[in-house]
């Protein structure tokens, strides 16, 4: 068959198709739609939140990420074995005019693949809906993100996230001094990141928290501020007790051998089974242990993890994360390494790119492995940006804003696109301890959590912030 889109005839094979507002709806377990120009670039979506997603040139040969034990970890694996250049639910095909060809799945589950004269949209399993646009880029971008589902609890919050200063170096003792100095600044939520479990798996404070996580929450709670806990339920180790007690709950493939789920804190990693009964309990026991310490902002993290090997186990993914989600219905989630898609409707913000860092790139990472996934401020820059379209489905967190110029080998230029995004999204983070800043960084910091200044797309990927113009073509 064939349809008229914004004049223009495409060719396409489906099982079935209707008009809908902005484009057409698809049906089909695989569909074909072949391109009316050459296409050069592919917009190319990552499966979760760290994974790349920009748009690649189709002339340029695909270099395998390195190594291997990684990828669970940077994409859904399926992606980055194949030669052939694939994205997670969504492709787009861009000629050398700026009209752009969309193709995004409608239901969980499905991944798409661009090449010059063809988008092939594919569910891992059974039949589901597609939407096919033809158009500008913002426009067809916002046509199918209407489609999704969505959830946006009031506007984003502004948050001290404890990850980008301290790390793992967290102890109760550190956490009330800070608290102490951030009294000032009008943050809402104070967030405890990774540092304060006893291991993966196994969730009580560990000895740097010696009176307690509820303590600790009361603490925060008495600031003023919204207690925040970070959370990684479906993650486990070799050496953590949880595995040792109940190995049965860990993910297999087809021979029984646990499924490689990345490799993080100098340790591959492995993943708990979401299609478990016993799993879902214990995540959604943990959910409530924390909110029982008094939480109620919750970053839940390298959830990928509930959802591998792929988009074939996005449906699992869902049902998991839904129980979570009424047991957690007056809590704010932040998804995190979170399957994009899958998320929508269920989470209350959502990360959309790789994890900032105090510098602009980890060259050997990058380049020499072929890692596009990895901390620092160019990859989290480049993912978040080709997110921006999300913004009405869900709260768009670009990762935290950097104020300091300690510890930090940023450029004030480089910090100001991060800011400028965090403006755009309404999603303001720091970690940044206002001791570290210098007097001019702290004016910084507080007008940017006080301040609402307008922002103005001038093109997708310029934007008017306030005065100053920000131009992120060095991240495209
Ligand atoms: C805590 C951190 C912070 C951070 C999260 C997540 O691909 N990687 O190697 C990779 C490592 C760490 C990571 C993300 C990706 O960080 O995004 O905000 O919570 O966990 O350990």
């Amino acid at each position: 068959m064939r349809v008229s889109l914004g004049g223009v005839e495409v060719p396409l094979e489906a099982e079935a198709l209707e008009p809908v507002e902005g484009g057409f709806r698809l049906l089909g377990k695989e569909v074909r739609v072949y391109s009316p120009f050459p296409a050069r670039a592919f917009f190319r979506h990552g499966w979760q939140s760290w994974s790349l997603t920009a748009w690649v040139d189709l002339r340029e040969a695909k270099r395998p990420l390195f190594p291997e034990a990684r990828r669970p970890q940077a994409d859904d694996p399926f992606l980055l074995g194949s030669s052939a250049w694939w994205g997670s639910g969504v492709g787009a095909l861009k000629g050398s005019g700026d009209q752009v060809l969309l193709l995004g799945a409608l239901g969980v589950g499905a991944r798409v693949r661009g090449e010059e004269d063809l988008l092939l949209g594919r569910y891992a399993d059974g039949e589901g809906e597609w939407f096919l646009a033809y158009g500008g880029e913002a426009e067809v971008f916002a046509a199918y993100s209407r489609l999704l589902p969505g959830r946006l609890p009031g506007r984003p919050p502004r948050v001290f996230c404890t990850w980008y200063s301290h790390y793992t170096g967290i102890s109760e003792a550190l956490l009330l001094a800070l608290l102490e100095e951030i009294g000032d600044y009008p943050f809402e939520v104070f967030q405890v990141d990774d540092g304060w479990q006893r291991a993966l798996g196994d969730w009580e404070a560990n000895e740097k928290f010696p009176r307690g996580m509820a303590f600790l929450a009361e603490a925060i709670r008495r600031k003023g501020l919204r207690p925040g806990l970070w959370l990684a339920p479906f993650l486990v180790t070799a050496d953590s007790p949880l595995y040792r007690k109940r190995p049965e709950w860990v993910l297999r493939d087809q021979e029984g051998r646990p499924l490689p789920a990345g490799f993080n804190w100098g340790k591959p990693l492995l993943a708990l089974d979401a299609g478990k009964e016993e799993v879902v309990e214990f995540a959604v026991e943990l959910l409530r242990k924390a909110m029982g310490w008094g939480y109620d902002y919750l970053k839940l993290d390298f959830l990928y993890a509930a959802a591998l090997p792929g988009a074939e186990g996005e449906r699992r993914y869902r049902e998991a994360l839904g129980r979570l989600r009424q047991v957690a219905e007056g809590a704010y989630l932040l998804f995190c390494g979170a399957p994009v898609l899958a998320s929508l409707g269920l989470a209350d913000g959502l990360r959309v790119g790789p994890d900032v860092a105090p510098y602009w790139d980890n060259e050997d990472r990058s380049h020499f492995l072929a890692d596009p996934t990895g901390p620092g401020l160019k990859n989290a820059l480049r993912a978040s940006l080709h997110r921006l379209w999300l913004s009405e489905n869900v709260h768009v967190d670009p990762d935290v804003a950097y104020f300091r110029t300690r510890f930090n080998l940023l450029r004030p230029e480089e910090m100001r696109l991060q800011e400028g995004l965090a403006h755009l999204t309404g999603f303001k983070a720091t970690s940044d301890p206002p001791s570290w800043l210098l007097p001019e960084e702290r004016a910084r910091l507080l007008a940017f959590l006080s301040q609402e200044v307008p922002v103005r797309r001038l093109s997708p990927y310029r934007l008017q912030v306030g005065e100053e113009v920000l131009d992120y073509a060095c991240v495209l």
